[in-house]
């Protein structure tokens, strides 16, 4: 991996407990950050993005540093996530992506049968194509300035197929399991080409300075049981064990979270995928997480996002619950998906704010 040529020399990490939650090992609070912490539910980001183009801010690395750090000057999240979108790797490979506003990203032409897969860059220099995101992971890791780490991520490699075939958000991604199931050989082909360039990908960050990685696999709702052991497993698994491989080589290790959203069925294989963390979403119970875990795993989330429409009072309930069921080892706070843009930011403040005192309450009992 070519690293971009901007100064590496980072700044002392100050507040650790987040990547030592990743590991499993003791923490003086329980960590804590949001799904979109860096989002529309915060009039400066409102602000910063209005009347300029999505992708266009996602190119400009001093944009998405800014973006990155806003929440953080509001709330003390445990860590950071870098400001970006899973769709910069279609664009790298030759797609049209375009952010239409109250539509959400659109493909003008997306995949349509298995000859288009003719029309996508397979070779991406992915240095040249994504250096822009490497630039800003590094520009963020510098102005951070060591308050906490920065984690960097990816979409799975079937959450983009389902993208690039649907050319957008859709409720029963039909168009892309059409594909799974009339054009297997073509789907594998796909996934097998996305997967070789999130490698990279995830590579380059943490070349750029990410502290810890996520992937994504925001359509794993759609599939069941077994489309899911064929078509997102095995990849989830593929590019956790290259990176990892190719960081020992280089005496690197970054944390690694896997988020199968709505993905509880398999639950018992992603923790036993060389992810050291499993994030969840809210439809999975924090106990019986932990049970079909068997502690191999760290587990991140999973307060459902509403909740945050809650007094603040019973948002303080509701974490407690959450933290008593998870416990505080091997545990980071998260919501079970992201923050939506009419969220009160004072009551994202007051979900922080319970993780962290009731956590250090419980931590302060035993
Ligand atoms: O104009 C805007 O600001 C649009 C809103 C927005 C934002 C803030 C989009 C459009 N993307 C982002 C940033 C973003 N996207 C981050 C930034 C860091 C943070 O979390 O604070 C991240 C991690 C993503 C990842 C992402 N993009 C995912 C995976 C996470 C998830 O939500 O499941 C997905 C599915 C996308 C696609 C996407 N980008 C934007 C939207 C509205 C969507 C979803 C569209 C849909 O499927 O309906």
């Amino acid at each position: 991996v070519v690293q971009n040529n901007l100064p590496k020399d980072f700044p002392k990490l100050k507040n650790d407990a987040f990547l030592l939650a990743c590991r499993g090992q003791e923490t003086p609070h329980v960590p804590v950050w949001c799904m979109r912490q860096a989002g529309r539910y915060l009039p400066e980001f409102r602000e910063s993005r209005a009347g300029k183009d999505f992708f266009a801010t996602c190119r400009s690395p001093a944009a998405c540093c800014e973006l990155t750090l806003q929440p953080l000057r509001r709330f003390p999240f445990d860590a950071a996530i870098i400001f970006s979108d899973i769709l910069v790797i279609p664009q790298a490979m030759g797609m049209d992506v375009q952010m239409v506003a109250g539509k959400g990203p659109t493909f003008p032409e997306p995949l349509k049968e298995p000859e288009d897969l003719l029309l996508l860059q397979s070779k991406v220099d992915v240095n040249k194509e994504l250096d822009y995101v490497f630039k800003a992971i590094t520009l963020t890791r510098h102005k951070l300035e060591g308050k906490v780490p920065l984690i960097g991520f990816t979409g799975a490699p079937w959450t983009l197929m389902a993208y690039m075939i649907e050319g957008g958000g859709s409720t029963t991604q039909s168009k892309a399991k059409r594909w799974l199931y009339r054009h297997p050989e073509a789907s594998h082909q796909l996934l097998k080409m996305l997967t070789d360039i999130i490698v990279e990908y995830l590579l380059g960050q943490v070349a750029a300075g990410a502290q810890a990685l996520q992937v994504f696999e925001s359509h794993a709702g759609c599939l069941g049981p077994a489309e899911f052991q064929e078509f997102s497993l095995p990849y989830l698994r593929d590019i956790a064990r290259k990176v990892k491989d190719q960081l020992k080589e280089s005496g690197q290790d970054v944390p690694m979270i896997v988020f199968a959203k709505d993905g509880h069925y398999g639950l018992e294989d992603l923790s036993q995928s060389h992810y050291e963390v499993v994030g969840l979403d809210w439809t999975i119970d924090p106990r019986s997480a932990r049970e079909r875990t068997g502690g191999k795993v760290s587990l991140q989330g999973n307060m459902d996002p509403c909740a945050l429409y809650a007094p603040k009072e019973r948002i303080y309930e509701i974490v407690k619950k959450m933290l008593e069921g998870f416990g505080t080892r091997g545990y980071i706070a998260n919501l079970g998906h992201g923050l939506y843009p009419d969220m009160d930011p004072e009551n994202v403040g007051a979900f922080v704010e319970a993780v962290h005192a009731h956590s250090r309450h419980l931590l302060n009992l035993k």
